[in-house]
């Protein structure tokens, strides 16, 4: 074997000399902001702190993993990766305390997260998505700790798909065979949560290249690792997860916080096997410290020992870098000093270019109505009439928009009695302010561009004259059968889905038809099935994640909300991520099998859209349209439906059903009837009860409940009956009186109304077991015959 030349050798080595120094300068930079960070925020500049001090070192090995195309899924604590991998700047990290709104300036949330809660920019304003190939990327973080779990398996579930189904190949933005590595960072106490576990069971099963690191500070907050983990140790109670002979599992790493060498080491060999073989593992990262403490809200030293603190000083992993660099003769105290110095400088340039950035608009603003209040006060004659709000706004010291909007606007309630032209100038300043600044906090909810899927054109069913007529569960199978065929990035997750093609038979031989890469039974973890899809919808694929039903969705419901449905809002457009949730609920039986919690939903939801079609023909149409956009959705089936015979459509395949636009089912005058799903069917048997009566109803399906009738279609019908009934199978004051809300207070029905609104729903109980439970607990076609009754008799009894 031939030998190194000295020359190459010194060479190496002054590579890896200069590679450490650049490291520590980093790591001290890190620091840096961390430190100045705390004081922004117990100054007054910034609300909250919570900052990556203590974990630098270990980031800063870690980084050297990371390769282009690979993704993170962390936490607050990962400013120094962030930097170390390019994601973000030390200027966006102030711009993200100031909470800045300009996406330029903090282009991970538009100043809608708190610190240190990173992203990257994958879409571009139009809704395109770029290349994530260019360089590492960072999915949003959210504060629920160890959420970030969840996406974490689908991020490395996309590189198993990418690698192993050629019909992915086209997808050249995506990925380069699957070799992209999804690394997870998680404190040790958050790996006490249940979501930790699933997750390391979910990428242990599936074998993806996941590599999770555990920043363990012995603490989560006050709390120490005593109270969190069995066997206070992470790594210890994981064993089991490791590998045994002919039986994967997942590689169970250890290494120490402050040790950098070993810390490259132990990373580079670990992360080159989840690479190359899709070997996930766990890096449990001890000795970690906190030097700050947990957030800017508190102060470790009410619950940390005398000892513990003094440890912390002795392992502060800067420290103990620093020392080694001596040690090793790579640089001396002088240097280090030196480059220390020139840190701590570049720290504060950054933040002050960040502060400056935030001040200005609003500094315009408040020269601008600085100068209204002026020339108002001149013209009313009236000397000292903005004395006191001049005084106040031009003095006040750091400054919100807040603090603008509210002068101004306070100024507009006193001045309420002047002449109207006089004080004209001002509610054009707050009109405009309003404008133009509520956006920058409310945007974003939805897709605002053309792959919004309310901009899908509508196509409607054709029938002919002979059209097929089959059960319900087939017209979802031949939906999807033609959804799977149109998109190859189109693929279906869930219990039961694969082998046996659905509990209800909705997929029936799509697996033999497509692979098991593209319709593939999971274990039962409704979270993480969630978080397999979603991740992989983040790398660009269409997942439908499928929940079994109704009922189950809350545990992966936590997700959902706080992850999913606010994604593109809190990136301030920046990251979307089109996942598909099928459930299949209304009118089961048992206590746990009869919910229906549209209420829950419609409110934990905002930033998905909902879907509640009354057959299967109907949720054909909205995949249809889902399939075409870029938002997230939820579409509930009907699960008493699938053996039902429905008419199909020839061009099944291609309708849609647009969002947000109610489709009346049957005309009236008497009273409008506003429910969907299941409750369909129970209306239209109420209304043939009626109909001898001489009773004539307006039914109305709302179709989709988020979004909820865009073009009012209730009200124009409301305008007609004057009355109007809300039935849905939801508790009482759930989603009956979501809809009463939108339609009465919303579209203005009050004033068309010669009536009191009315809703009927289930009971406040879960629905007891069996036919004759449903029949006391859910509304019934009797219950809602007799109510269109009471409603016509109370208005005009004579007709009875
Ligand atoms: C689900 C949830 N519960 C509680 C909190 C409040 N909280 C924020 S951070 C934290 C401690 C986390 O400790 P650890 O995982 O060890 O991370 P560290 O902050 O020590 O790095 C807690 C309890 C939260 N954000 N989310
Ligand atoms: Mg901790």
């Amino acid at each position: 074997m031939a030998k190194a030349s000295p020359k190459n050798s010194l060479s190496v080595s002054s590579l890896a000399h200069e590679s450490a120094l650049r490291d520590y300068k980093l790591g001290f930079v890190s620091r840096q902001a961390s430190l100045l960070g705390r004081r922004e925020v117990l100054t007054g500049k910034a609300k909250f702190g919570i900052f990556g001090d203590g974990k630098e070192v270990a980031q800063l090995a870690l980084a050297k993993a990371f390769k282009p195309g690979d993704w993170r899924s962390g936490y607050y604590r990962d400013q120094t990766i962030m930097l170390a991998v390019g994601l973000c700047t030390v200027q966006q990290f102030f711009a993200q305390l100031y909470a800045d709104t300009d996406i330029e300036n903090d282009p991970m949330s538009g100043g809608r997260q708190m610190n240190c809660h990173f992203a990257n920019r994958y879409i571009d304003k139009n809704g395109n998505w770029l290349s994530q190939l260019a360089g590492a990327n960072s999915a949003a973080d959210l504060s629920p700790t160890a959420a970030q779990m969840a996406k974490l398996v689908g991020l490395g579930y996309a590189s198993k798909l990418y690698r192993e189904n050629k019909g992915l190949a086209f997808l050249k933005d995506f990925s380069l065979n699957g070799n992209e590595v999804a690394f997870g960072m998680i404190g040790n106490a958050s790996a006490a949560e249940g979501i930790f576990w699933e997750a390391l069971n979910a990428v242990g099963v599936l074998q993806v290249p996941v590599a999770i690191s555990v920043w363990d500070d012995g603490y989560g907050i006050s709390v120490p690792n005593k109270y969190q983990m069995t066997k206070e140790s992470v790594s210890d109670v994981t064993r089991g997860f490791h590998p045994s002979v002919g039986k994967a599992g997942v590689d169970i790493h250890v290494g120490k916080g402050w040790d950098y060498e070993g810390l490259i080491e132990l990373y580079t060999s670990g992360v080159e096997n989840v690479r190359k073989h899709h070997k996930p593992a766990l890096f449990h990262i001890t000795d970690i410290t906190q030097p700050q403490g947990h957030s800017t809200s508190g102060s470790h030293e009410r619950y940390k020992s005398s000892e513990r603190l003094a440890y912390e000083v002795e392992f502060d992993c800067l420290r103990k870098m620093r020392e080694w660099i001596i040690a090793k003769g790579i640089s001396n105290d002088t240097e280090l000093d030196a480059l220390e110095h020139e840190a701590i400088k570049e720290v504060e340039q950054a933040r002050q270019r960040a502060w400056d950035d935030f001040l200005k608009p609003i500094e315009d603003d408040r020269k601008k109505l600085l100068a209204i209040y002026e020339r108002i006060e001149a013209e009313s004659g009236k000397n000292g009439l903005l004395k006191e709000a001049h005084g106040s706004l031009s003095r006040a010291p750091s400054l919100l928009r807040r603090v603008v909007m509210q002068s101004a606007r306070r100024s507009m309630i006193q001045l309420a009695s002047e002449d109207e032209d006089l004080i004209k100038p001002l509610s054009e300043f707050i009109d405009e302010n309003q404008r133009i600044q509520r956006p920058l906090f409310t945007s974003h909810l939805h897709s605002e561009t053309g792959r919004s899927p309310l901009k899908v054109a509508e196509v409607k069913p054709v029938f002919t004259e002979n059209a097929l007529e089959i059960p319900g569960n087939e017209v979802i199978q031949k939906c999807f059968d033609a959804l799977m065929a149109r998109d190859p990035r189109v693929f279906i997750i869930g219990e039961d889905v694969g082998v046996l093609g659905d509990v209800n038979q909705n997929f029936k031989g799509l697996q033999d038809k497509y692979s098991e890469l593209r319709i593939t039974d999971t274990g039962i973890r409704e979270a993480t099935i969630l978080g397999q899809g979603y991740g992989a919808a983040i790398r660009g694929l269409r997942p439908v994640v499928d929940i079994q039903y109704l009922d189950y969705l809350l545990y992966c419901f936590q997700l959902l909300s706080d992850d999913v449905a606010t994604l593109h809002y809190r990136t301030s457009g920046g990251q979307i991520a089109p996942v598909i949730v099928r459930t299949k609920g209304h009118r089961l039986e048992g206590i746990w099998h009869t919910g229906s919690p549209l209420g829950v939903i419609v409110s934990g939801l905002r930033g998905m859209h909902v879907c509640v079609p009354r057959d299967m023909v109907q949720a054909a149409g909205m995949y249809n349209t889902l399939f075409r956009g870029d938002d997230p959705a939820l579409v509930i089936e009907v699960l008493n439906g699938y053996r039902l015979k429905e008419k199909v459509p020839e061009n099944l395949a291609e309708f849609t059903v647009p969002l947000g636009v109610p489709e009346i089912l049957a005309s009236g005058t008497d009273v409008t009837l506003v429910t969907y799903g299941a409750c369909i069917r129970v209306a239209e048997e109420a209304l043939k009860l009626v109909a001898s009566l001489g009773i004539s109803v307006e039914l109305i399906d709302v179709r989709t409940l988020l979004p909820f009738d865009v073009h009012q279609i209730i009200r124009s019908s409301i305008e007609k009956t004057n009355a109007v009934l809300f039935v849905d199978e939801d508790v009482p004051g759930g989603a009956s009186a979501f809809m009463m809300q939108q339609v009465v207070e919303v579209q203005g029905a009050y004033s068309d109304l010669d009536a009191p609104p009315r809703t009927l729903s289930g009971q406040q109980n879960r629905g007891a077991y069996g036919s004759d439970g449903d029949y006391w607990c859910k509304p019934s076609a009797e219950d809602i015959a007799e109510t269109l009754i009471a409603m016509v008799k109370e208005r005009a009894p004579w007709r009875f």
